[in-house]
């Protein structure tokens, strides 16, 4: 099975509520849509999140310029993903380059399951797991942070996530404590700095949110400040978490160096696709790290299930209009039954609405 071309679309899907966090808002998500045929008529699908409008447009001219590297090679994920990658060694494999060839990566991975019927979790050896989704929390103070996320509770969610990185302390913990006698004991409570302290401050805030019952504390600090995070983490007894802004097998090599990771959360397309995240997911098995996933939740969901230190799943809607499927919870469980691939088709009607 050879590839034969490629489909790139660009859509903006507006977020029913705009989500806010300490370093912005994320008010439409820009989306590369991708479809990879083959030869045998079999096709494959992928998304890339570009955060930005800016880049939605220079990420899809970047993968259609891709699509001559990669035409009549063979279906085969790994040997392409490593060839790509070669190729662009001078420049360089992170930032727009990487989420480009993380699309083709995805895509085909996808197109693979679906030629040999599966899904993408029974391709890799994995089997149907039961995975816990936590909701999102945006940065909306005391009363908005503590509304939205006693709506996850009540909808049998066992986790939410907040957004923090207030101007002060006093309200990152008015915030926590809101959010916490909203949803009980039961409920699993994570935060989210979004990388906005700088080592000192993060040093007096994680102290003085270390009693408050956190899951984890996630990107305090820049998420390439390996050392001051491994320090942090030394210091503060609740779990720290990161991994969604670290491009590929390699950052998280050097974030493991630098101390031990308490838990990870890569980004399936920022981390280097399927094929990186694999990578990434051996790693972790062999130190014993928990693993969760950052957004994707359809294709997370598949990896979780062949990930052997899954964790949490972030869960996020914010993709479901265009999607065929999008990914169902069940009594606070995702189901991750009757999918074939990576779970990942569009809406052909709901594309054309959003298409840029
Ligand atoms: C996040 C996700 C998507 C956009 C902005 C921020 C985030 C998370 O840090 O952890 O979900
Ligand atoms: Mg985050």
């Amino acid at each position: 099975m050879r590839i034969q071309n490629f489909q790139v679309q660009a859509v903006s899907v507006p977020l029913a509520q705009p989500h806010r966090t300490a370093s912005g808002v994320v008010a439409a998500c820009p989306l590369v849509l991708l479809t990879v045929n083959t030869d045998a008529g079999i096709a494959g699908h992928s998304m890339v999140f570009t955060y930005t409008p800016a880049a939605l447009g220079p990420v899809a001219q970047l993968i259609r310029n891709l699509q001559p590297l990669v035409v009549g090679q063979a279906l085969a994920p790994v040997a392409v993903s490593d060839d790509l990658s070669a190729r662009f060694r001078l420049l360089g494999t992170q930032g727009l380059v990487g989420m480009a060839l993380a699309g083709i990566d995805m895509a085909l991975w996808d197109a693979l399951a679906r030629a040999h019927q599966l899904p993408l979790q029974a391709l890799l050896g994995g089997a149907p797991k039961a995975l816990k989704p936590y909701g999102a929390v945006g940065y909306d103070g005391e009363l908005g942070s503590a509304a939205v996320a006693e709506q996850w509770a009540q909808q049998g969610f066992r986790g939410v996530k907040a957004k923090i990185g207030y101007p002060t302390l006093a309200e990152d913990l008015a915030v926590v404590r809101a959010i916490r006698s909203a949803i009980g004991s039961e409920v699993a409570l994570m935060v989210d700095y979004n990388q906005s302290l700088n080592p000192t401050e993060a040093h007096s805030r994680l102290q003085a949110l270390d009693g408050e019952g956190l899951t984890w504390i996630e990107e305090p600090v820049l998420a390439h400040q390996f050392a001051a995070f491994a320090q942090l983490a030394a210091e503060t007894h609740t779990p720290l978490q990161a991994g969604e802004n670290w491009w590929g097998p390699l950052d998280f090599e050097q974030a493991w160096g630098a101390g031990p990771l308490e838990l990870v959360m890569p980004d399936v397309m920022k981390c280097g696709g399927v094929t990186g995240w694999q990578r990434i997911a051996a790693r972790a098995q062999v130190l014993g790290t928990p693993l969760s996933n950052h957004l994707w939740p359809e294709l997370s969901a598949q990896l979780l299930c062949a990930t052997p230190t899954a964790h949490w799943l972030e869960y996020a809607d914010w993709w479901n209009p265009i999607l065929k499927n999008p990914l169902r919870i069940e009594q606070g469980l995702a189901d991750v039954t009757g999918v074939l691939g990576s779970g990942v088709e569009f809406d052909p009607s709901a594309v054309q609405r959003y298409l840029i």
